[in-house]
C-alpha cells in the first residue's frame, strides 16, 4: 500500500441540506482537491436554492465538544470558518482556537445569497474583537466588508481603505470580493500589507449559490496542501471558483449551485 502525507482541512459551519453553500459545500470542495475533510456544525438551515426558511443556531457547547472531539484525534492542516450565527459562537470558537497553529480561513457569513440573514444579534464587534485576530486570511464580500469596516464599498477604488482596515484590525491577509463591475469581477488582495487587484471576466451564469463558501473552502483545500504562499492560494481560490460558476448545474428552481470540479 501507498502511504503519503494526507492533507486534512477542517471546516466549521452551517449546513445547507441542498448541498450548494455551508459545509456541504466546504466537504465537496475539499474532496475534489483529494483533502480529507472534517465539519463541526455550528447551524442548521432549512433551505434549497429559492430560499432560506429558518435557522437554528446550535448550543456552544455541542460546537465545542464536536471541535475538542475532532482536534483531540486528527490535526487539520488548515481550518476555514463559516457561518458561526451568534455573538457567543463567534467568542468560543476564537476562544478554543487559541492554542492551535495551523492557518485560519474567517469566512465572515452575515446573509444568504437570497438575503435571508444568517447571524442571530450584532456579530460584528465579537467577529473584530475576537476572530480577526486569529485570521490567517478573512474573505469578506462588499457587504461583509462594509459591516466591518464601517467603511463605504461602492467602487473598486474604495477597497483598498477597507483592506487596510481590516488588516488593522489584526487579520494577516484580507480578500475582499468587491463585486462586478464593467463586466468583470473584481476581488482586491491585501497580502502583507501589499495591496494588489484581480479581476476576472463576470459570468453570465447564474450558478453562484454557494460560491464564496467555495472561494474559502478551495484556499483552505491548498493551504491543507502545503502550499503557503498567500497569493498562490488566493489566486486558486478565485481561478476554483470561476469554474464552479462556469460548472452550470441548473440544479434546482433559484440560484443554482456553483459546484468545483478538479481539473
Ligand atoms: O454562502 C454563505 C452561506 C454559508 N453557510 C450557510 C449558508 C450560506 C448561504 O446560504 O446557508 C449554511
Amino acid at each position: 500500500m501507498i502511504r503519503f502525507p494526507q492533507a486534512v482541512a477542517l471546516t466549521i459551519a452551517g449546513s445547507d441540506p441542498s448541498g450548494g453553500a455551508g459545509l456541504q459545500a466546504d466537504l465537496k470542495t475539499f474532496q475534489q482537491f483529494g483533502v480529507y475533510g472534517m465539519s463541526v456544525v455550528t447551524l442548521i438551515t432549512v433551505q434549497n436554492t429559492l430560499q432560506v426558511g429558518r435557522v437554528e443556531v446550535l448550543s456552544h457547547d455541542l460546537v465545542i465538544a464536536q471541535l475538542d472531539s475532532v482536534l483531540a484525534d486528527i490535526a487539520p492542516k488548515a481550518i476555514k470558518i463559516g457561518a458561526l450565527g451568534n455573538v457567543a459562537l463567534v467568542e468560543r470558537v476564537a476562544e478554543r482556537l487559541q492554542s492551535v497553529t495551523c492557518p485560519i480561513v474567517v469566512d465572515p457569513v452575515l446573509v444568504s445569497k437570497h438575503g435571508h440573514s444568517l447571524v442571530d444579534g450584532d456579530v460584528i464587534d465579537a467577529y473584530k474583537k475576537y476572530l480577526l485576530p486569529r485570521a490567517w486570511l478573512v474573505t469578506p464580500n462588499r457587504f461583509e466588508a462594509e459591516r466591518l469596516t464601517g467603511l463605504p464599498l461602492c467602487k473598486p477604488e474604495q477597497a483598498a481603505a477597507a483592506l487596510h482596515c481590516l488588516v488593522d484590525l489584526g487579520a494577516k491577509h484580507a480578500l475582499i470580493k468587491v463585486g462586478e463591475f464593467g463586466g468583470q469581477s473584481h476581488h482586491a488582495l491585501s497580502i502583507a500589507g501589499g495591496y494588489s487587484e484581480v479581476q476576472v471576466p463576470r459570468l453570465a451564469a447564474s450558478n453562484t449559490h454557494g460560491s464564496g463558501c467555495v472561494l474559502a473552502a478551495a484556499i483552505v483545500a491548498k493551504l491543507a496542501m502545503g502550499e503557503s504562499d498567500p497569493y498562490q492560494v488566493a489566486m486558486f481560490g478565485i481561478r476554483r471558483t470561476l469554474a464552479a460558476i462556469h460548472c452550470n448545474t441548473q440544479l434546482g428552481h433559484g440560484i443554482h449551485p456553483a459546484e468545483t470540479r478538479a481539473m
